[in-house]
């Protein structure tokens, strides 16, 4: 019997795309660690070790004329989008092909109605402001801003909240709950709920504990419509796992809670469900991200040309 060429089943709730952009930005993010161990890179990078599902997941429900806002942790939403491993490689490389020529690195990249910040809580009123750009020139468009759980420390969350609720404005905010915000658990920094939070404010809010991607588009999809249709905003949290350390070497978690957290990973469930094919998908997307990075490593270094 001859094998099918797609994975799809109850347990992976994937099909094989899915599960190669999740498989691409994994092997991204272990690289980029690689690469800093080796001293090949400079700066910092945050990797979204663990939390890749959600990006791919959320990629589904998105137009290509909505506006997406990351942050700092925002490789994998720059790879779903526009699953282009070598112009991101490039740009925290500072090498030829870069996304920002260079000078954006893996915090602040700007490309077609997508745009990072390493500064927290700073994209939402941005997001705020493009949302009623979009509700006056162009119904039915949304902007979408992912932040994580600590970012619900800074007062301009709620100022976002509290006029996207106000005018009626189609934002959509993804908050990437993995627990912990650098060093801090969200238990000892957020009193009350994110939930409670986004009621406050008259904001609908659904919480995702699955990494099911199938799931989480079944679940989201009404919701993300009407965030469309009726230009109201949406608060979506997902619990999920920051399997790496915040940025480079700084975990401050015991081995025993990361190896917790590794046994909650979607990697380990897709790859139980089906090992031959996911090794053989691990295998080709590591391939590739290897021969990315030493063709771009080889490229000459990037230009700034300024005006
Ligand atoms: C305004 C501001 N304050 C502090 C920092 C330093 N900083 C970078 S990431 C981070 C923690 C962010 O936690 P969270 O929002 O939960 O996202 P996570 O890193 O867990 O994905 C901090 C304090 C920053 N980038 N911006």
């Amino acid at each position: 019997m001859t094998r099918p060429a797609t994975i799809e089943t109850a347990e992976l709730g994937l099909d094989e795309a899915d599960l190669s952009l999740m498989l691409t930005i994994r092997a991204f993010e272990l690289k980029l660690l690689d690469l800093y161990g080796k001293g090949l890179l400079n700066g910092t990078t945050h990797t979204c070790l663990g939390q890749e599902y959600i990006p791919v997941a959320m990629e589904a429900l998105l137009d290509p004329r909505d506006r997406v806002f990351s942050n700092h942790r925002g490789h994998g939403h720059y790879l779903a989008r526009f699953r282009d491993p070598a112009g991101l490689l490039a740009e925290i490389m500072g090498r030829e092909g870069a996304v920002c020529n260079g000078v954006g690195g893996s915090q602040h990249i700007h490309r077609d109605g997508f745009l990072s910040t390493g500064v927290q809580g700073e994209s939402l009123p941005v997001g705020v402001g493009v949302a009623l750009h979009l509700k006056r020139t162009d119904p039915g468009r949304l902007a979408c801003v992912y932040i994580g759980d600590g970012t619900f420390g800074e007062g301009a969350v709620y100022e976002a909240f509290n006029i996207a609720s106000l005018w009626r404005l189609p934002l959509l905010v993804v908050v990437e709950n993995n627990g912990i915000a650098q060093s801090t658990p969200t238990s000892r920094h957020l009193a009350g709920s994110i939930a409670g939070r986004a009621a406050a404010f008259g904001i609908r809010h659904r919480l995702i504990e699955t990494s099911d991607v199938a799931e989480i588009r079944r679940t989201l999809e009404p919701l993300v419509s009407r965030v469309r249709s009726h230009a109201t905003p949406l608060v979506v949290e997902f619990v999920t796992r920051r399997l790496g350390p915040h940025s480079k070497g700084d975990d401050t978690r015991s081995a025993e809670a990361v190896r917790d957290l590794r046994e909650q990973d979607w990697y380990e469930r897709c790859a139980a469900a089906d090992p031959d094919r996911f090794h053989l998908l691990d295998a080709q997307a590591r391939a590739h991200v290897d021969a990315i990075a030493a063709e771009v490593m080889a490229r000459p270094p990037s230009r700034w040309e300024t005006r």
